[in-house]
């Protein structure tokens, strides 16, 4: 039986792919995209399932609804899904929905060339750059960010100890940098980072506790991100992230460079109001920024900002039908 058929705009932030689902949304109940999140995940994760992961999409697939606005002042509110769940929180997700909503017309700015827009991890401001028909860039002012645990001690079997952060920017992010253990990004394998991460991932989740002060839905390790040598010119620092069980994020991450921000920001090596030009495993740079300081419940924080491009890639019309085994995908972990 047909369960649903989902209109879908396809494309990429930095070569990280956003599928932006533009119709078959489920009637989501709460009062707020942190309750509608959770209403989705309760009944409605069959759809994630069957759009995210093979043979719809893949280990790298995330993507969007866009919901009407849940206060007043905001434009658009977004839900995001994605392999391994709902992220309260997507940089390089919320740059393509805006770019694709934008462009073909599915959203208009109430105010051109700016946008409140509601997610599960808050509010986020946009602003956004259009060029005849195109939008040139996207800058995210994202919700806060703070540094939750420093220079902790991971035991990895069959690796060995890391020091590590961890750091929240929308999800929270265990850091490595290089060291004894981990020679940095580039001199790793993607096989490496697929490796290691999960197992990273586990012991940090079981050794350092993460609630979000302000909003204990969102809790616990998620990411980890690994730092290295920069390949593309203008770049401060580079990155991989991995996410789900088998993603490793092309894009140089929204939340991963609000968390390295934040991380970068405690540990005083960044200023309020300086830049940092992060890359991605694959080169493409988002541009962040530390706009101010605050306060996350007793943490202090960063409110930071990241800037980066999408691009459509083409229109895709999906049915979910349970005849079908694999209607609500497979994954080969
Ligand atoms: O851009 O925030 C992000 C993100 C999270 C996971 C993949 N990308």
């Amino acid at each position: 039986m047909l369960k649903g058929t989902f209109f879908c705009i396809d494309g990429h932030t930095g070569g990280n792919p956003v599928r932006l689902v533009t119709s078959g949304h489920p009637h989501l109940l709460g009062k707020n995209m942190s309750e509608k999140r959770q209403h989705f995940l309760r009944e409605y994760d069959w759809i994630r399932k069957g759009l995210m992961f093979e043979p719809r999409g893949h280990d790298m697939m995330s993507g969007a609804f866009l919901y009407p606005p849940c206060s007043n002042d905001a434009d658009a509110s977004i839900l995001f899904i994605e392999t391994s769940g709902c992220l309260p929180m997507c940089g390089h997700g919320t740059i393509g929905t805006v770019t694709s909503a934008i462009e073909s017309g599915l959203l208009t700015a109430k105010t051109p060339g700016k946008l409140i827009i509601d997610v599960p991890a808050g509010q986020i401001k946009i602003d956004y750059q259009k060029t005849d028909e195109k939008v040139d860039w996207v800058k995210i002012y994202n919700v806060a960010a703070y540094l939750a645990h420093r220079d902790q001690i991971l035991d990895i079997p069959g690796l060995g100890t890391l020091k590590v952060d961890v750091s929240y920017g929308g999800n929270y992010y265990v850091i490595v940098d290089p060291q004894e253990n981990f020679p940095g990004l580039r001199h790793w394998s993607a096989a490496d980072i697929l490796r290691w991460s999960p197992i990273v991932r586990a012991i940090a989740q079981e050794q350092l506790t993460c609630i979000h002060p302000n909003d204990p839905t969102v809790s616990g390790v998620t990411h980890v991100l690994w730092t290295g040598d920069t390949i593309s010119s203008g770049s401060d620092g580079a990155n991989a992230v991995f996410y789900g069980d088998k993603a490793i994020d092309r894009s140089p991450c929204g939340t991963g460079t609000s968390a390295r921000l934040a991380q970068l920001y405690a540990k005083g090596h960044l200023q309020i109001g300086e830049e940092y030009t992060h890359e991605s495993i694959i080169g493409s740079q988002f541009v962040g920024k530390i706009e101010s300081a605050t306060q996350v419940g007793d943490y202090q924080g960063i409110m930071p900002s990241i800037k980066g491009w999408a691009r459509m890639t083409g229109n895709n019309t999906i049915t979910i039908d349970d005849s079908d085994p694999y209607a609500f995908g497979f994954q080969v972990v």
